[in-house]
C-alpha cells in the first residue's frame, strides 16, 4: 500500500473504529513516545476513544513530555492492559513492525488475533499480510515524521496543535541525533519547520531532551569511553562493553547508555560503532554505522535483531565475554564492506 493511498483512505478506514488502542515497541524511545502520542491525540480529534500501551517504562528525559500520564504501563498493570486489548476493535501498531517487539504484551496480542491491526512505521521486512492497514517508509527518519505527514495530509491548520508538534518534533529529533544523521528527504526539516512556532519552541525540546543528565549517567558515558572502548582501525570499527556490574556501579537508570553508542563515530574514520551491554540474562548489542555500511544486515545476520542501515539493535543469549567472542569472530566477514 503506497503512501498516497494510506493518506487517502486514512479518514474513511479509522472512522469504522470507537475503540482503538496503540501499540509501540519495548523500552520505548523519543520516536515511540513521540509518535504514540501524537497519534493518539490526533484520533481523538475524530473523537475516537484511543489508549496507549507501552511494554515497558520509558526514560526518564521523556517525562516532561505532554500526553505521558494517559500511557498505560503494561508491566506496571497487566490486567489493565489486557482489558484495553480485549476492548479495542483496532489496534495500532507504531515504531515497530513485528508484534515479538512488544515485549511482555506480545502474548496477549497473541490472543486478539482477529482484532484488525494497522501500522505505521520505517522499519525493513515488514509481514504487510498481518495489517488492514499499513504506512511502512522505510526510507523516512522516524514514525513521527510519518505521523507528522499523515496530520499535515488532512490539514495542519486543524489538527496541528502545540501538544502534537511537541510529540512529533521529540521522536524526529531523538531518531535522527538532532538532526545528524537517518534523513533521506528535505521533507524531513520542512516539516519539523512548519512545526515549530513562538509556543513550540525547538531548542527548549532539544534542552529537555539532551541537557538532563544525572551526574552518574555523565560519569558512566566517560567511563564507556575511557575504560571500555576497543578500536579496531583494520575494521575501522570501535567496540564499548558495559558489564552487570559496572550498571551497578554507575547506578545505572533505564535510559543512562542511551546514546552512547554514537560516541565512537566521532573518531576520524570510524564507520562502525557496538555497545554490548550485559542485560538481565541476555547481552544487548545496538550497532551504529557512518554511510553506506549496513549494520542492519549484520545485526540480522548474526545477533537476531535488525532494525535501519545506519542503526540497529540485537541480542544473543549468553555471557558478555561469549557475546565480544562472537562479534569479533564475525566481523572478518565485513572486512572489505568496512574498508570501502
Ligand atoms: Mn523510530
Amino acid at each position: 500500500m503506497s503512501k498516497q493511498l494510506f493518506f487517502n483512505n486514512f479518514r474513511n478506514f479509522i472512522s469504522q473504529y470507537k475503540r482503538v488502542v496503540i501499540v509501540s515497541h519495548v523500552n520505548p524511545d523519543g520516536d515511540a513516545i513521540g509518535s504514540s502520542l501524537a497519534f493518539y491525540y490526533f484520533l481523538l480529534k475524530f473523537g475516537i476513544d484511543a489508549k496507549v500501551i507501552i511494554p515497558n517504562d520509558f526514560p526518564s528525559f521523556l517525562a516532561w513530555m505532554p500526553g505521558v500520564e494517559n500511557i498505560l504501563t503494561y508491566d506496571k498493570n497487566p490486567e489493565k492492559g489486557l482489558e484495553y486489548l480485549n476492548n479495542a476493535d483496532l489496534i495500532c501498531y507504531l515504531d515497530f513492525n513485528h508484534p515479538s517487539r512488544t515485549g511482555l504484551v506480545h502474548n496477549d496480542l497473541c490472543h486478539c488475533k482477529k482484532t484488525p491491526r494497522l501500522l505505521i512505521d520505517h522499519h525493513r521486512d515488514t509481514d504487510y499480510s498481518q495489517f488492514a492497514m499499513y504506512l511502512s517508509e522505510a526510507e523516512t527518519s522516524s514514525t513521527s515524521e510519518l505521523v507528522a505527514e499523515l496530520i499535515q495530509y488532512h490539514g495542519f491548520e486543524k489538527y496541528l496543535d502545540d501538544k502534537i508538534a511537541t510529540c512529533l518534533l521529540v521522536g524526529i529529533m531523538t531518531d535522527t541525533g538532532s538532526f545528524a544523521h537517518s534523513i533521506y528527504h528535505p521533507e524531513t526539516f520542512e516539516i519539523c519547520g512548519k512545526m515549530i512556532s513562538p509556543t513550540v519552541d525547538y531548542q527548549l525540546i532539544h534542552s529537555k531532551i539532551y541537557n538532563t543528565f544525572s551526574e552518574n549517567r555523565l560519569r558512566l558515558l566517560g567511563y564507556c569511553i575511557s575504560n571500555r572502548m576497543t578500536t579496531l582501525n583494520e575494521y575501522h570499527t570501535a567496540y564499548i562493553y558495559l558489564t552487570k556490574s559496572d550498571l551497578e556501579t554507575y547506578n545505572y537508570q533505564v535510559g543512562d547508555t542511551e546514546g552512547v553508542v554514537n560516541f565512537p563515530l566521532m573518531i576520524e574514520n570510524i564507520k562502525m560503532a557496538v555497545l554490548i551491554t550485559e542485560r538481565q540474562g541476555v547481552i544487548r548489542f545496538s550497532f551504529r554505522s557512518k554511510g553506506d555500511f549496513s549494520v542492519h544486515e549484520l545485526a540480522k545476520a548474526h545477533f537476531n535483531g535488525g532494525g535501519h542501515t545506519n542503526a540497529a539493535g540485537g541480542t544473543l543469549e549468553c555471557g558478555i565475554e561469549q557475546a565480544i567472542e562472537k562479534f569479533l569472530d564475525v566481523l572478518p566477514q565485513y572486512k572489505s564492506l568496512l574498508n570501502q
